[in-house]
């Protein structure tokens, strides 16, 4: 096989999973806008969703949100996906949407609240055996606020026995992804705020637990492309919520503030054997005032051709100049990758996988954003319940 058709081969194979909740209305903590067409149930957030695969050829997987995509039947949720050409990806638990979690949830200094807590994460587990879901995928929005509010020590505590309950209870092909972010809601410490922290809880619990990336996650200036080399290095990248930051969690369209830095982690990803299927590379993002299937149309082919330039870098070139000591060659061969206009070869890819070259413009084309609006009337419009 050709370099090119190498290239060609795995952009066709990558898998980008998208996320239930940015196909319904959201907003800031100021105000959530309401748009046209907007999905008023799990099952109408599939059908858009499979529009999304239907164009990219690339996004067969979407993450759920419990209880934000709460059904009576999630085998019947699976088949509706399965007709539309989905599988049901992720499932998201959310321990931070209800009063009994104002101190925290798997931390909280109250045994009831964390039995509540870890009781809706058991529920989690039971849910993706009904739908065939690989992932849990959990994030606490514990912490505290100020200093003395609680034990910092006692809360790692707390969260560990939580964490060691879950795990027990997956099957053998299931995992739970562990994600970390460094504040908010918390300010003062929050208690899973980095990688370390996460990484230290996984290796404790075992094989199936992985950390998780969201690259909106990190204070400025965090080389999150080092992170993601020594997850890999220990086994122990479970995948990405993909979005872009100009300042904390923006959650915009991943690689729209900063393709380079997309670049520099996907290259990491390449180089260290992440693209086998093990890496889940999953969108975290809201589109809060941008039309939000050809939002998330964009950010898949913005994950694609970050990819597309990482496998471009020519490895052999870039060991030889790293092995020199050739600081400017090596730069340059990676530079050259990056500059590289990778869109003539998805196109490529595109119409060899029986795609619309312009999956933007076959959107638009598609009828599909007149028939959601004209269709989708009555009911109420699913959001994320901020
Ligand atoms: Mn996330």
């Amino acid at each position: 096989m050709t370099e090119r058709a190498a290239v060609k081969a795995a952009l066709k194979t990558q898998a980008v999973e998208t996320p239930s909740w940015a196909y319904g209305n959201s907003g800031t903590r100021f105000k959530v806008f309401a748009q046209q067409g907007v999905p008023r149930d799990p099952r109408e957030k599939l059908d858009d969703a499979a529009k999304v695969h239907e164009l990219t050829g690339v996004a067969p997987t979407v993450a759920l949100h419990i209880p934000w995509d709460t059904v009576d039947d999630y085998a019947a949720l699976a088949r509706h996906a399965e007709d539309r050409g989905l599988r049901l990806g992720a499932i998201n638990s959310n321990t931070f949407q209800d009063d009994d979690y104002r101190l925290g949830s798997v931390c909280h200094p109250d045994a009831s609240v964390r039995r509540k807590a870890v009781d809706h994460l058991l529920e989690c587990v039971d849910i993706m055996d009904a739908t065939g879901s690989k992932d849990l995928k959990l994030w606490f929005a514990d912490g505290t606020n100020y200093p003395g509010q609680d034990d910092i020590r006692a809360r790692q505590d707390r969260l560990a026995e939580a964490l060691a309950e879950v795990y027990e209870r997956l099957g053998d092909d299931q995992r739970m992804l562990l994600e970390y972010k460094l504040f908010e809601p918390a300010f003062y410490t929050t208690d899973v705020p980095d990688w370390g922290t996460a990484y230290a809880h996984c290796l404790r619990l075992g094989p199936k637990a992985r950390v998780v990336v969201d690259t909106g996650h990190h204070a400025p200036g965090t080389n999150i492309e080092f992170i993601v080399a020594t997850l890999l290095r220990e086994g122990k990248l479970g995948g990405f919520d993909f979005n872009s930051r100009f300042y904390a969690d923006d959650d915009l369209m991943v690689g729209a503030a900063d393709p380079f830095q997309l670049f520099r982690i996907m290259y990491e990803v390449v180089r260290g054997g992440g693209m086998s299927g093990d890496v889940a590379f999953m969108l975290d993002q809201c589109h809060n005032v941008e039309s939000k299937i050809p939002a998330i149309v964009r950010s898949v082919m913005n994950v694609q051709e970050a990819t597309a330039k990482a496998l471009s870098v020519d490895r052999d070139a870039l060991r030889a100049a790293q092995r020199d000591g050739d600081v400017l060659g090596a730069n340059s061969v990676l530079m050259d990758a990056f500059s590289t206009d990778v869109r003539p070869l998805l196109r490529e890819v595109r119409e060899e996988m029986g795609l619309d070259p312009d999956p933007m413009a076959a959107y638009a084309r598609s009828g599909w954003a007149e028939k959601i609006v004209a269709e989708r009337v009555g009911g109420e419009q699913a959001g994320w319940g901020a």
